[in-house]
């Protein structure tokens, strides 16, 4: 307990009702609780029930062409098959040592070099993958192949048998996003090594986006996966959306024109854990001011600009990826036609009635 300037502080740093004087007579009983497993609330309580977001993340950018020797220097130094993933992780400053980007979720980049495999293996935790460059690689999710371009939303569920492969004479990156963090939260991971390097192809490519992605359903397909059976979102499906739909209408004042990637078989967010849109910013357009208690990971897609997040200034260029915390007010401010993906755990908040949002004056 601090005295600071007349505002009594508690351990944790809040504003506190407690006497500090008085304090000083209760140590001995907050000794003799402690040997109890015993601790006094009121001490900790407003620390711990806080008057609004504290967020231990911090804003955060991360410029391509300064990441990206690093990835092709990691490739020099390890191999998919010795690292089971090649991947540098994107740590939020506000959080070091972690792995994670924000409080709640992992990023980080993946490299697959021509001609190389990661093995297969599946684990309790869900992934998306967002690709960043090159093309003609494979994710095979559970029996089914998909070749994976840049601006592609992927996703690989919960529990399902993956691997990646690069067939191409270029190397491949992406931002992988995951959710072990809620998942080890709960002490509920479970992950499991496939005895061979790649699984069986059971369903030809194309499968899933034939029978889930046309509009149309089996007509008696019965389940709901929380987790959409759509596991590619191609970007020139996803970019035509947005475009097309610029030309109808007028942008919202606080999102441009942002769409979500959504499960078809409940019209909910793609994936049960992580929440992931895509946002036409049009030239000449700056976003209000907007917060909400999802932290999130950006990735600019295309398009030049700049964000203001908080107090400060990021600006951007494609392959960029940046962080917003929760309830740090952020303007996006495009300086031609901008695309930007964005992942969070909205979709989490939203269904413990977590989720807020302020949107400031137009
Ligand atoms: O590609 O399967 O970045 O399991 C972290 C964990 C990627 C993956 C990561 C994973 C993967
Ligand atoms: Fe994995």
């Amino acid at each position: 307990m601090i005295n600071d300037g007349g505002n009594v502080l508690d351990t944790t740093g809040m504003v506190s009702t407690v006497d500090p004087i008085a304090e000083e007579g209760r140590f001995a009983f907050y000794e003799r609780a402690r040997s109890e497993n015993l601790a006094p609330l009121w001490r900790v309580l407003h620390g711990l029930v806080t008057e609004e977001p504290r967020p231990r993340c911090a804003p955060a950018l991360w410029k391509y062409d300064r990441v990206r020797p690093y990835l092709m220097e990691a490739c020099e130094h390890i191999s998919p098959a010795e690292a089971e993933r090649r991947v540098l992780v994107l740590e939020n400053p506000g959080l070091p040592g972690q792995s994670r980007i924000t409080q709640s979720l992992f990023g980080g980049l993946q490299v697959i070099l021509p001609g190389e495999v990661a093995p297969t293996h599946r684990h309790v935790a869900s992934a998306l993958r967002f690709i960043i460059e090159g093309r003609d690689a494979y994710t095979a999710v559970a029996g089914e192949k998909t070749t994976m371009e840049p601006g592609d939303f992927v996703i690989t569920p919960s529990m399902t048998w993956h691997d990646h492969g690069n067939e191409s004479d270029v190397p491949m990156v992406w931002l992988d996003g995951l959710d072990m963090h809620v998942v080890n939260l709960f002490a509920a991971s479970f992950r499991e090594g496939y005895p061979h390097t790649t699984h069986p192809q059971t369903r030809p490519e194309g499968t899933a986006i034939a029978e889930f992605g046309s509009n149309l359903l089996p007509v008696d397909h019965s389940g709901k996966s929380q987790t959409s059976p759509i596991f590619n979102y191609p970007y020139h499906h996803t970019r035509e959306a947005l475009y097309k739909s610029s030309r109808v209408r007028d942008p919202d004042y606080w999102h441009g024109y942002k769409m979500r990637y959504s499960n078809p078989l409940t019209g909910d967010w793609a994936m049960p854990t992580i929440s992931t849109w895509l946002q036409l910013l049009p030239a000449g357009f700056k976003t209000a001011a907007y917060r909400s208690t999802d932290s999130t990971a950006y990735v600019v897609v295309e398009g030049y600009g700049k964000s203001r997040v908080g107090n400060q200034v990021f600006e951007w260029q494609p392959h960029d990826i940046f962080v917003v915390p929760s309830w740090v007010t952020c303007v996006h401010e495009p300086m031609n036609d901008a695309v930007l993906f964005g992942y969070s755990d909205r979709v989490i908040q939203e269904k413990l009635d977590f989720w807020r949002e302020e949107k400031g004056h137009v």
